[in-house]
């Protein structure tokens, strides 16, 4: 690998660690937990790491460790800090034992099932230190779910002596974990299996999981960019941005990043949601404030669009909720037809009327994207769906109609942009590199202390690093019942935007300021050397949840 300065430089950055981590460690059991939801069902279906408690690491006395060799598998998207979160892991097990062993499955779970791995030595560790990406052994998005797979995987962590899995990953990898967890322990096979909450999306969290590991790196990313689109659009005065943001579902990062920037409208799919609007509403919203910024004479502006948008409009999601049931049940049927038309003939022939009405309405580009494959996890990819080209269509003809009807003055010229993956793998923030350091180190306390089934949690996140707190959270804690691939699934329940929670209202205050005056905020770089008050800024979703 060729390194850049700013690679070099960063090598030699110390991560910051809350004070309980730094010795020996006393764990502390809280009560007996319960599923967030459908207690009954998730209690039967995990007999076995069900109702553990949450447990609190404080400083203790210096222990002995038995050696362990642990395995560690990075899952689904990139998110910036997966390379701290390994290197924390290596350090803290060698502490526990220099006598311990890590190994990486490669290219996610599926490296775990197929046996492909690397040792991860001390030289390979350092290479990767504070760096973004996942490359160090790769991600994927196999999903864990048959018997044969959890089979292999175990022969494979026999041969290597494994006796701990940790595995890094979003709500859909940690249910992998967790039911992995239930399964070896049922078996009483010897290997632990510990979470890591990892997402840019921001989804993973709850009151034990005050945030996944990524967003705050990738949200300062798109900050900075769309700061700079802003000052290009206010340089220039004559096109309207059209920015989608990454996040699948929920609205964390658009509504993170409308904090850090202040953009002219901002898109909540989860308000959309419950107050029931039509695709036509948000347009209309959409076409009314570019109107009133006209008579101002502005004919520019800024629109940020949540990447999971369409399937929060109450009438689309219906229409992919019978997608997704229809294509899993005749996937082959679909894909022996030859062209995308008669695709989308046959699929609106067997759908319900309601939601062939939607299908059928749909530019046609949206409704082929709408029948592109499933993720493995039964998930709609909605990175591939160009909701930003569809709005700018949809405003434009609008404004058209407005025009005739004496209602809109202006001009309208709109700009497509989509800012995901740019952000996925960035070089991590200080807060992401001392997070993710510290969640390795407290994956390996787990481990240490015989734990399965939990996740590493890493709290107190606004207070300085050396009053985080660290330890474990059962992940059956966080499950719910939910539909996947047309059947009821135990999944980890997604935490979407809050409406009466306090970043949202922070939103609502200030949007109609931000939508008719140009109130623009330009966040800039990330910051890695420098004032703390710059470099270790954590996000305004933390500091206003936690205010
Ligand atoms: P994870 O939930 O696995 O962290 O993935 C996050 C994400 O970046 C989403 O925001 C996005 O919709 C999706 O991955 C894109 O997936 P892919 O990398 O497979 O295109």
């Amino acid at each position: 690998m060729i390194k850049s300065p700013l690679q070099i430089a960063r090598e030699s950055y110390v991560p910051k660690m809350p004070s309980s981590l730094k010795g020996g460690i006393k764990i502390v059991e809280g009560k007996a937990t319960e599923s967030v939801a459908d207690q009954a069902d998730i209690e039967k279906m995990f007999p076995n790491t069900y109702g553990m408690p949450v447990l609190t690491f404080e400083p203790g006395d210096a222990k002995e460790y038995a050696a362990q060799n642990v395995g560690v598998i990075l899952s689904g998207g990139q998110a910036p800090g997966g390379h701290n979160v390994i290197s924390g892991l290596y350090d803290g097990l060698k502490k526990l034992n220099p006598e311990n062993k890590l190994y990486g499955f490669l290219g996610g779970p599926g490296g775990l099932v197929d046996n492909q791995y690397i040792e991860l030595t001390e030289d390979i560790v350092n290479h990767y230190r504070n760096t973004g990406g996942f490359d160090i052994i790769g991600s994927g998005r196999t999903k864990l779910e048959e018997t044969e797979q959890y089979e292999k995987a175990l022969v494979n962590c026999k041969e290597l002596g494994i006796t701990a899995l940790v595995i890094i990953g979003g709500d859909d990898s940690n249910t992998n974990a967790c039911v992995l967890a239930e399964y070896y322990k049922e078996k009483q096979a010897g290997v632990q299996v510990i979470g890591v909450p990892k997402t840019i999306d921001g989804d993973l969290k709850n009151e034990m999981i005050e945030t996944s590991f990524g967003f705050d790196t990738a949200c300062k990313v798109y900050s900075e960019l769309i700061g700079n689109i802003q000052r290009d659009a206010n340089s220039a005065k004559k096109y309207w941005h059209f920015i989608k943001l990454m996040g699948r579902s929920a609205s964390h990062i658009a509504l993170e990043c409308a904090l850090q920037t202040q953009p002219n409208i901002t898109i909540i799919s989860e308000e959309v949601e419950a107050k029931q609007q039509t695709l036509d509403d948000v347009v209309s919203y959409i076409a009314n404030i570019v109107a009133k910024r006209a008579e101002n004479g502005d004919n520019f502006g800024t629109v940020l669009i949540p990447e999971g948008l369409v399937e929060f409009i109450p009438a689309m999601k219906k229409l992919i909720a019978e997608l997704n049931d229809f294509l899993a049940h005749n996937e082959e049927a679909v894909n022996a037809l030859e062209g995308n038309k008669e695709k989308r003939e046959f699929v609106a022939e067997r759908i319900s009327d309601e939601s062939r009405e939607v299908f059928v309405s749909l530019p046609n580009s949206i409704a082929n994207q709408l029948m592109l494959d499933r993720d493995p996890h039964g998930n709609v990819q909605v990175s591939l769906i160009e909701t930003e080209k569809m709005l700018i269509d949809m405003v434009k003809a609008k404004l058209k109609s407005m025009k005739k009807a004496g209602e809109f003055k202006g001009k309208f010229k709109g700009q497509p942009h989509f800012f995901g993956y740019e952000g996925r793998c960035a070089a991590p923030s200080n807060f992401d590199a001392d997070y993710c350091y510290s969640l390795g180190n407290t994956a390996s306390m787990l481990i240490g202390e015989g734990k399965t089934g939990y996740m590493a949690s890493v709290r107190n996140l606004t207070a300085p690093s050396s009053e985080w707190m660290a330890g474990g959270v059962p992940v059956t804690m966080m499950m719910n019942m939910e539909k996947r691939h047309g059947e009821m699934k135990p999944v980890i329940q997604k935490a979407l935007v809050q409406l009466n929670g306090a970043p949202f209202k922070k939103l609502v205050e200030n949007r109609e300021e931000w939508a008719l005056n140009t109130n623009y905020m330009y966040p800039g770089p990330i910051q890695y050397f420098g004032p703390s008050e710059v470099c270790d800024l954590t996000t305004n979703t933390l500091k206003y949840e936690q205010q």
